[in-house]
Protein backbone atom coordinates (compact mmCIF):
# COMPACT_ATOMS: atom_id res chain seq x y z
CA UNK A 1 0.00 0.00 0.00
CA UNK A 2 1.33 3.68 -0.54
CA UNK A 3 2.25 5.47 2.30
CA UNK A 4 -0.15 8.06 3.85
CA UNK A 5 1.05 11.65 3.08
CA UNK A 6 1.16 13.81 5.83
CA UNK A 7 1.64 17.37 6.20
CA UNK A 8 3.15 19.27 9.48
CA UNK A 9 3.00 22.94 9.25
CA UNK A 10 4.82 24.53 12.10
CA UNK A 11 7.17 21.51 11.59
CA UNK A 12 9.82 23.31 13.69
CA UNK A 13 7.77 24.42 16.71
CA UNK A 14 7.31 22.59 20.19
CA UNK A 15 4.06 20.96 19.67
CA UNK A 16 5.54 18.68 16.27
CA UNK A 17 8.32 18.29 18.32
CA UNK A 18 6.12 16.24 20.43
CA UNK A 19 4.16 14.93 17.69
CA UNK A 20 6.69 13.91 15.19
CA UNK A 21 7.71 11.03 17.22
CA UNK A 22 3.85 9.49 17.79
CA UNK A 23 2.87 9.61 14.57
CA UNK A 24 6.92 7.71 13.86
CA UNK A 25 5.97 5.24 16.10
CA UNK A 26 2.86 4.01 14.62
CA UNK A 27 0.60 5.42 17.59
CA UNK A 28 -1.52 8.12 15.46
CA UNK A 29 -2.07 6.46 12.56
CA UNK A 30 -2.06 2.34 13.07
CA UNK A 31 0.87 0.34 13.42
CA UNK A 32 0.72 -0.92 9.88
CA UNK A 33 -0.09 2.10 8.51
CA UNK A 34 3.37 3.53 6.45
CA UNK A 35 3.63 7.63 6.62
CA UNK A 36 5.18 10.29 4.02
CA UNK A 37 5.84 12.78 6.55
CA UNK A 38 5.98 15.94 5.10
CA UNK A 39 7.64 19.11 7.49
CA UNK A 40 6.71 22.78 6.73
CA UNK A 41 7.88 26.05 8.30
CA UNK A 42 9.03 29.77 6.79
CA UNK A 43 12.20 30.18 5.83
CA UNK A 44 13.32 32.18 9.26
CA UNK A 45 12.87 28.44 10.80
CA UNK A 46 14.75 26.43 8.56
CA UNK A 47 17.53 25.50 10.41
CA UNK A 48 15.78 24.49 13.01
CA UNK A 49 13.70 22.48 10.78
CA UNK A 50 16.45 20.87 9.39
CA UNK A 51 17.21 20.26 13.26
CA UNK A 52 14.72 18.09 13.60
CA UNK A 53 15.21 16.38 10.53
CA UNK A 54 18.70 15.09 11.58
CA UNK A 55 17.14 14.06 14.94
CA UNK A 56 14.39 12.27 13.32
CA UNK A 57 16.79 10.56 11.07
CA UNK A 58 18.96 10.20 14.66
CA UNK A 59 15.78 8.25 16.39
CA UNK A 60 15.87 5.24 14.00
CA UNK A 61 11.80 5.11 13.14
CA UNK A 62 11.50 2.54 11.29
CA UNK A 63 8.00 1.64 12.57
CA UNK A 64 5.46 3.38 10.69
CA UNK A 65 7.49 6.11 9.28
CA UNK A 66 8.34 5.37 5.50
CA UNK A 67 9.99 9.14 4.76
CA UNK A 68 10.42 12.81 5.65
CA UNK A 69 10.83 15.47 4.14
CA UNK A 70 11.66 18.62 6.00
CA UNK A 71 10.95 22.04 3.73
CA UNK A 72 9.89 25.49 3.51
CA UNK A 73 8.22 25.23 0.21
CA UNK A 74 5.06 25.43 0.45
CA UNK A 75 3.64 23.67 -2.77
CA UNK A 76 6.15 20.50 -1.94
CA UNK A 77 4.81 20.01 1.11
CA UNK A 78 1.39 20.35 0.25
CA UNK A 79 1.21 18.16 -3.31
CA UNK A 80 -0.50 14.95 -2.43
CA UNK A 81 -1.05 15.46 1.09
CA UNK A 82 -3.91 13.27 2.29
CA UNK A 83 -3.80 14.50 6.31
CA UNK A 84 -2.87 17.77 6.84
CA UNK A 85 -1.88 18.92 10.73
CA UNK A 86 -1.76 22.52 10.27
CA UNK A 87 0.43 23.87 13.69
CA UNK A 88 1.82 26.76 11.78
CA UNK A 89 0.56 30.18 12.73
CA UNK A 90 1.70 33.86 14.23
CA UNK A 91 2.30 33.82 17.88
CA UNK A 92 0.79 36.35 20.06
CA UNK A 93 3.43 39.02 20.80
CA UNK A 94 3.22 41.33 23.99
CA UNK A 95 0.70 44.37 23.62
CA UNK A 96 -0.88 42.73 20.50
CA UNK A 97 -4.62 42.64 20.28
CA UNK A 98 -6.90 39.39 20.12
CA UNK A 99 -7.56 41.18 16.93
CA UNK A 100 -4.38 41.46 15.46
CA UNK A 101 -3.58 37.93 15.86
CA UNK A 102 -7.26 36.68 14.40
CA UNK A 103 -5.98 39.15 11.41
CA UNK A 104 -2.55 37.75 10.82
CA UNK A 105 -3.81 34.18 11.09
CA UNK A 106 -6.34 34.45 8.57
CA UNK A 107 -3.61 35.76 5.97
CA UNK A 108 -1.89 32.46 7.04
CA UNK A 109 -5.04 30.54 6.75
CA UNK A 110 -6.27 31.89 3.29
CA UNK A 111 -2.99 30.68 2.13
CA UNK A 112 -3.53 27.23 3.80
CA UNK A 113 -6.62 26.84 2.33
CA UNK A 114 -5.18 27.56 -1.39
CA UNK A 115 -2.69 24.86 -0.95
CA UNK A 116 -5.13 22.52 0.19
CA UNK A 117 -7.62 23.50 -2.74
CA UNK A 118 -4.64 23.47 -5.21
CA UNK A 119 -2.41 20.38 -3.70
CA UNK A 120 -3.57 18.54 -1.75
CA UNK A 121 -5.89 15.41 -2.19
CA UNK A 122 -9.09 15.62 -2.87
CA UNK A 123 -10.26 14.06 0.35
CA UNK A 124 -7.74 15.51 2.85
CA UNK A 125 -8.44 15.39 6.45
CA UNK A 126 -7.28 18.52 8.48
CA UNK A 127 -6.82 19.20 11.58
CA UNK A 128 -6.48 23.17 12.53
CA UNK A 129 -4.65 23.70 15.90
CA UNK A 130 -3.05 26.97 15.22
CA UNK A 131 -5.37 30.01 17.33
CA UNK A 132 -7.99 31.20 16.61
CA UNK A 133 -8.30 26.93 15.51
CA UNK A 134 -12.06 27.23 14.90
CA UNK A 135 -11.96 30.41 13.16
CA UNK A 136 -9.22 29.38 11.27
CA UNK A 137 -11.25 26.18 9.79
CA UNK A 138 -13.82 28.87 8.68
CA UNK A 139 -11.34 30.61 6.39
CA UNK A 140 -10.12 27.32 5.23
CA UNK A 141 -13.34 26.57 4.09
CA UNK A 142 -13.64 29.64 2.30
CA UNK A 143 -10.18 28.66 0.54
CA UNK A 144 -10.13 25.51 0.03
CA UNK A 145 -14.49 25.05 -1.28
CA UNK A 146 -13.42 21.65 -3.06
CA UNK A 147 -12.54 20.05 0.22
CA UNK A 148 -15.99 18.43 1.86
CA UNK A 149 -16.33 20.83 5.12
CA UNK A 150 -16.77 17.69 7.48
CA UNK A 151 -12.67 17.62 6.53
CA UNK A 152 -11.81 20.61 8.06
CA UNK A 153 -11.52 19.85 12.28
CA UNK A 154 -9.80 22.11 14.74
CA UNK A 155 -8.70 20.49 17.96
CA UNK A 156 -10.49 20.78 20.95
CA UNK A 157 -9.79 17.21 22.34
CA UNK A 158 -6.59 19.25 24.58
CA UNK A 159 -9.62 20.71 26.37
CA UNK A 160 -11.75 18.05 26.96
CA UNK A 161 -8.79 16.42 27.90
CA UNK A 162 -7.74 18.40 30.60
CA UNK A 163 -11.09 18.48 31.96
CA UNK A 164 -11.45 14.26 31.88
CA UNK A 165 -7.36 14.75 33.58
CA UNK A 166 -8.73 16.65 36.24
CA UNK A 167 -11.94 15.23 36.74
CA UNK A 168 -9.81 12.16 37.30
CA UNK A 169 -7.79 13.53 39.66
CA UNK A 170 -10.42 14.17 41.68
CA UNK A 171 -13.09 10.94 41.62
CA UNK A 172 -9.57 8.72 42.54
CA UNK A 173 -8.58 11.15 45.25
CA UNK A 174 -12.23 10.61 46.79
CA UNK A 175 -12.73 7.10 46.34
CA UNK A 176 -9.10 6.31 47.94
CA UNK A 177 -10.10 7.94 50.96
CA UNK A 178 -13.02 7.02 51.23
CA UNK A 179 -12.04 3.06 50.98
CA UNK A 180 -9.29 4.16 53.09
CA UNK A 181 -11.64 5.51 55.44
CA UNK A 182 -13.86 2.34 55.69
CA UNK A 183 -11.05 0.15 56.16
CA UNK A 184 -12.15 -1.33 52.24
CA UNK A 185 -9.71 -3.24 50.24
CA UNK A 186 -7.37 -0.82 47.93
CA UNK A 187 -9.85 0.30 44.83
CA UNK A 188 -9.15 0.60 41.45
CA UNK A 189 -8.26 3.61 39.83
CA UNK A 190 -9.63 5.04 37.16
CA UNK A 191 -8.47 5.63 33.99
CA UNK A 192 -9.92 7.62 30.83
CA UNK A 193 -11.55 4.89 29.72
CA UNK A 194 -13.86 4.59 33.33
CA UNK A 195 -15.37 8.23 32.33
CA UNK A 196 -17.89 9.20 29.34
CA UNK A 197 -20.19 11.90 28.95
CA UNK A 198 -18.20 14.90 29.08
CA UNK A 199 -18.16 17.73 26.32
CA UNK A 200 -16.36 20.83 25.38
CA UNK A 201 -18.72 23.14 23.70
CA UNK A 202 -18.34 26.34 21.70
CA UNK A 203 -14.71 28.38 20.84
CA UNK A 204 -11.19 27.37 21.87
CA UNK A 205 -10.79 29.77 24.18
CA UNK A 206 -12.08 31.61 27.62
CA UNK A 207 -15.77 31.31 26.33
CA UNK A 208 -15.87 27.82 26.24
CA UNK A 209 -18.18 25.79 27.92
CA UNK A 210 -17.10 22.03 29.65
CA UNK A 211 -19.76 20.75 30.77
CA UNK A 212 -19.85 17.70 32.79
CA UNK A 213 -23.75 17.04 33.55
CA UNK A 214 -23.85 14.00 31.67
CA UNK A 215 -20.68 12.14 32.60
CA UNK A 216 -20.54 9.08 34.15
CA UNK A 217 -17.91 6.74 35.72
CA UNK A 218 -17.24 3.43 35.17
CA UNK A 219 -16.88 1.90 39.23
CA UNK A 220 -17.42 -1.65 40.42
CA UNK A 221 -18.19 -2.99 37.14
CA UNK A 222 -21.23 -0.78 36.25
CA UNK A 223 -21.58 2.90 34.92
CA UNK A 224 -22.81 5.86 37.94
CA UNK A 225 -23.77 9.03 37.75
CA UNK A 226 -20.74 11.84 38.24
CA UNK A 227 -22.32 13.15 41.46
CA UNK A 228 -21.99 9.47 43.01
CA UNK A 229 -18.43 9.47 43.24
CA UNK A 230 -17.76 13.57 43.05
CA UNK A 231 -20.71 15.14 45.16
CA UNK A 232 -19.51 18.64 45.23
CA UNK A 233 -22.41 20.33 43.12
CA UNK A 234 -20.49 23.58 43.00
CA UNK A 235 -17.40 22.61 41.58
CA UNK A 236 -18.40 20.79 38.94
CA UNK A 237 -20.38 23.71 37.85
CA UNK A 238 -23.75 22.37 38.16
CA UNK A 239 -24.84 23.80 41.05
CA UNK A 240 -28.35 26.32 40.61
CA UNK A 241 -27.82 28.48 43.28
CA UNK A 242 -27.16 31.47 41.28
CA UNK A 243 -30.41 33.73 40.40
CA UNK A 244 -30.78 32.71 36.44
CA UNK A 245 -29.65 28.90 36.78
CA UNK A 246 -26.27 27.44 37.47
CA UNK A 247 -22.87 28.57 38.35
CA UNK A 248 -20.58 27.83 35.10
CA UNK A 249 -17.44 29.64 35.69
CA UNK A 250 -18.44 31.29 39.09
CA UNK A 251 -17.66 30.52 42.66
CA UNK A 252 -15.69 31.34 45.47
CA UNK A 253 -13.44 28.77 44.37
CA UNK A 254 -11.93 27.54 41.45
CA UNK A 255 -14.11 25.77 39.55
CA UNK A 256 -13.65 22.74 37.42
CA UNK A 257 -14.99 24.98 34.61
CA UNK A 258 -12.47 27.88 35.34
CA UNK A 259 -9.78 25.35 36.03
CA UNK A 260 -10.19 23.78 32.58
CA UNK A 261 -10.24 27.46 30.57
CA UNK A 262 -7.06 28.50 32.82
CA UNK A 263 -5.13 25.43 32.25
CA UNK A 264 -3.16 26.71 29.36
CA UNK A 265 -2.33 30.15 31.05
CA UNK A 266 -1.49 27.83 34.26
CA UNK A 267 1.32 25.07 32.29
CA UNK A 268 2.70 28.82 30.00
CA UNK A 269 3.53 30.13 33.96
CA UNK A 270 4.92 27.13 35.01
CA UNK A 271 6.67 26.32 31.77
CA UNK A 272 7.41 29.50 30.74
CA UNK A 273 6.28 27.47 27.44
CA UNK A 274 2.80 26.60 26.02
CA UNK A 275 1.48 23.35 26.25
CA UNK A 276 2.95 21.06 23.86
CA UNK A 277 3.85 17.37 24.79
CA UNK A 278 -0.08 17.54 25.96
CA UNK A 279 -1.06 19.32 23.05
CA UNK A 280 0.63 16.46 20.74
CA UNK A 281 -0.96 14.01 22.38
CA UNK A 282 -4.61 15.62 22.12
CA UNK A 283 -3.95 15.48 17.85
CA UNK A 284 -3.01 12.00 18.09
CA UNK A 285 -5.97 10.96 20.19
CA UNK A 286 -7.98 13.17 17.64
CA UNK A 287 -6.67 12.00 14.66
CA UNK A 288 -6.70 8.39 15.99
CA UNK A 289 -10.18 8.23 16.86
CA UNK A 290 -11.12 10.05 13.32
CA UNK A 291 -8.55 7.91 11.29
CA UNK A 292 -6.78 4.77 12.61
CA UNK A 293 -8.09 2.15 11.07
CA UNK A 294 -7.61 0.25 14.51
CA UNK A 295 -9.90 2.96 16.09
CA UNK A 296 -12.08 4.13 13.63
CA UNK A 297 -15.63 3.33 14.75
CA UNK A 298 -14.94 2.23 18.09
CA UNK A 299 -14.38 5.70 19.54
CA UNK A 300 -16.82 6.70 22.35
CA UNK A 301 -18.19 10.48 22.14
CA UNK A 302 -15.21 13.02 21.76
CA UNK A 303 -15.16 16.87 21.35
CA UNK A 304 -14.00 17.85 18.11
CA UNK A 305 -13.95 21.40 16.64
CA UNK A 306 -16.47 21.09 13.40
CA UNK A 307 -18.99 22.88 11.17
CA UNK A 308 -22.17 23.61 12.55
CA UNK A 309 -23.77 23.16 9.14
CA UNK A 310 -26.72 21.34 9.92
CA UNK A 311 -25.99 20.15 13.46
CA UNK A 312 -28.95 19.19 15.77
CA UNK A 313 -27.93 21.10 18.66
CA UNK A 314 -29.51 24.42 17.63
CA UNK A 315 -25.77 26.39 17.59
CA UNK A 316 -26.11 28.38 14.80
CA UNK A 317 -24.68 27.46 10.93
CA UNK A 318 -21.94 28.43 9.50
CA UNK A 319 -19.46 28.85 11.67
CA UNK A 320 -17.53 26.00 13.47
CA UNK A 321 -17.79 24.90 16.84
CA UNK A 322 -16.48 22.30 19.16
CA UNK A 323 -19.32 20.35 19.65
CA UNK A 324 -19.60 16.44 20.08
CA UNK A 325 -19.34 13.56 17.76
CA UNK A 326 -18.47 9.78 17.07
CA UNK A 327 -16.27 9.31 14.60
CA UNK A 328 -17.24 6.48 12.70
CA UNK A 329 -15.56 3.90 9.95
CA UNK A 330 -13.67 4.79 6.88
CA UNK A 331 -12.44 8.65 8.47
CA UNK A 332 -15.95 9.78 9.12
CA UNK A 333 -17.93 11.45 11.64
CA UNK A 334 -21.34 12.20 13.19
CA UNK A 335 -22.49 14.53 15.39
CA UNK A 336 -23.22 12.85 18.92
CA UNK A 337 -27.29 13.07 19.08
CA UNK A 338 -27.54 11.40 22.07
CA UNK A 339 -26.03 14.46 23.72
CA UNK A 340 -28.78 16.89 25.32
CA UNK A 341 -27.96 20.07 26.73
CA UNK A 342 -28.79 21.63 30.12
CA UNK A 343 -30.68 24.84 29.95
CA UNK A 344 -27.65 26.27 31.55
CA UNK A 345 -24.86 24.80 29.09
CA UNK A 346 -26.84 26.13 26.53
CA UNK A 347 -26.88 29.94 27.85
CA UNK A 348 -23.43 29.59 27.79
CA UNK A 349 -23.04 28.08 24.44
CA UNK A 350 -24.51 30.76 23.14
CA UNK A 351 -22.04 33.57 24.62
CA UNK A 352 -19.73 31.27 22.90
CA UNK A 353 -21.20 31.02 19.83
CA UNK A 354 -21.11 35.16 19.73
CA UNK A 355 -17.32 35.60 19.94
CA UNK A 356 -17.10 32.51 17.28
CA UNK A 357 -18.99 35.06 14.94
CA UNK A 358 -17.46 37.86 15.78
CA UNK A 359 -14.20 36.39 15.35
CA UNK A 360 -15.32 35.32 11.67
CA UNK A 361 -16.84 38.89 10.74
CA UNK A 362 -13.22 39.82 12.01
CA UNK A 363 -11.26 37.51 10.45
CA UNK A 364 -12.78 38.71 6.97
CA UNK A 365 -13.01 42.55 7.49
CA UNK A 366 -9.12 41.57 7.87
CA UNK A 367 -8.78 39.62 5.02
CA UNK A 368 -10.94 42.27 2.71
CA UNK A 369 -8.42 44.80 3.95
CA UNK A 370 -5.38 43.31 3.34
CA UNK A 371 -6.27 42.05 -0.18
CA UNK A 372 -7.33 45.83 -0.59
CA UNK A 373 -4.14 46.84 0.74
CA UNK A 374 -2.51 44.60 -1.69
CA UNK A 375 -4.62 45.86 -4.78
CA UNK A 376 -6.59 42.51 -5.67
CA UNK A 377 -9.61 43.53 -7.53
CA UNK A 378 -11.00 39.98 -6.80
CA UNK A 379 -11.92 40.23 -3.41
CA UNK A 380 -13.42 37.77 -1.40
CA UNK A 381 -15.68 35.09 -2.70
CA UNK A 382 -17.45 33.31 0.00
CA UNK A 383 -18.69 29.88 -0.96
CA UNK A 384 -22.81 30.08 -1.91
CA UNK A 385 -24.07 28.40 0.99
CA UNK A 386 -22.58 30.83 3.89
P1 LIG B 1 5.52 27.33 18.06
O1 LIG B 1 5.59 28.81 18.05
O2 LIG B 1 6.51 26.55 18.85
O3 LIG B 1 5.59 26.79 16.55
C1 LIG B 1 4.86 27.37 15.51
C2 LIG B 1 5.67 27.16 14.25
O4 LIG B 1 4.87 27.58 13.16
C3 LIG B 1 6.98 27.97 14.21
O5 LIG B 1 8.07 27.11 13.93
C4 LIG B 1 6.72 28.95 13.08
O6 LIG B 1 7.91 29.30 12.38
C5 LIG B 1 5.75 28.18 12.22
N1 LIG B 1 4.97 28.97 11.26
C6 LIG B 1 4.52 30.24 11.39
N2 LIG B 1 3.88 30.61 10.28
C7 LIG B 1 3.91 29.56 9.42
C8 LIG B 1 3.45 29.36 8.11
N3 LIG B 1 2.79 30.32 7.44
N4 LIG B 1 3.66 28.16 7.53
C9 LIG B 1 4.33 27.19 8.18
N5 LIG B 1 4.82 27.33 9.43
C10 LIG B 1 4.61 28.51 10.05
O7 LIG B 1 4.02 26.99 18.48
P2 LIG B 1 3.45 25.63 19.08
O8 LIG B 1 3.60 25.64 20.54
O9 LIG B 1 3.96 24.49 18.30
O10 LIG B 1 1.88 25.85 18.81
C11 LIG B 1 1.35 25.88 17.51
C12 LIG B 1 -0.03 26.50 17.51
O11 LIG B 1 -0.91 25.72 18.31
C13 LIG B 1 -0.10 27.91 18.09
O12 LIG B 1 -0.88 28.72 17.23
C14 LIG B 1 -0.84 27.73 19.41
O13 LIG B 1 -1.56 28.88 19.77
C15 LIG B 1 -1.74 26.58 19.07
N6 LIG B 1 -2.30 25.80 20.17
C16 LIG B 1 -3.57 25.39 20.05
C17 LIG B 1 -4.15 24.54 20.97
C18 LIG B 1 -5.52 24.02 20.77
O14 LIG B 1 -6.00 23.32 21.66
N7 LIG B 1 -6.21 24.32 19.67
C19 LIG B 1 -3.41 24.14 22.19
C20 LIG B 1 -1.94 24.19 22.02
C21 LIG B 1 -1.43 25.40 21.26
O15 LIG B 1 -1.29 26.47 22.15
Amino acid sequence: MAPLRVVITGGAGQIAYSLIPLIARGLVFGPDVKVDLRLLDIPPAANALAGVAMEVQDSLFSTALEGVLATTNEVEAFTGAQVAILLGGFPRRPGMERWDLIGKNAGIMKRMGELLETYASPNCKVVVVANPAQTNCYILSIYAPSLPRKNITSLSRLDHDRMIGMLLHEANSRLISDSAADGSECVRRLTAADVRGACIWGNHSNSQVPDVSAVEFFVDGRWVPIESVIPDRTWLGLSNSLPGGGNIGVGPEESLVEAVRKRGAAVLAARKLSSAMSAANAIAEHLSDWLSPEKSGHSPAVSMGVTTDGNPFGVSEGIFSSLPVRCTIGGDWNYDEGFSMTDDVRRHLEASVVELEEEKATALKMLEKAEAAAGSVAGLVPRPSL
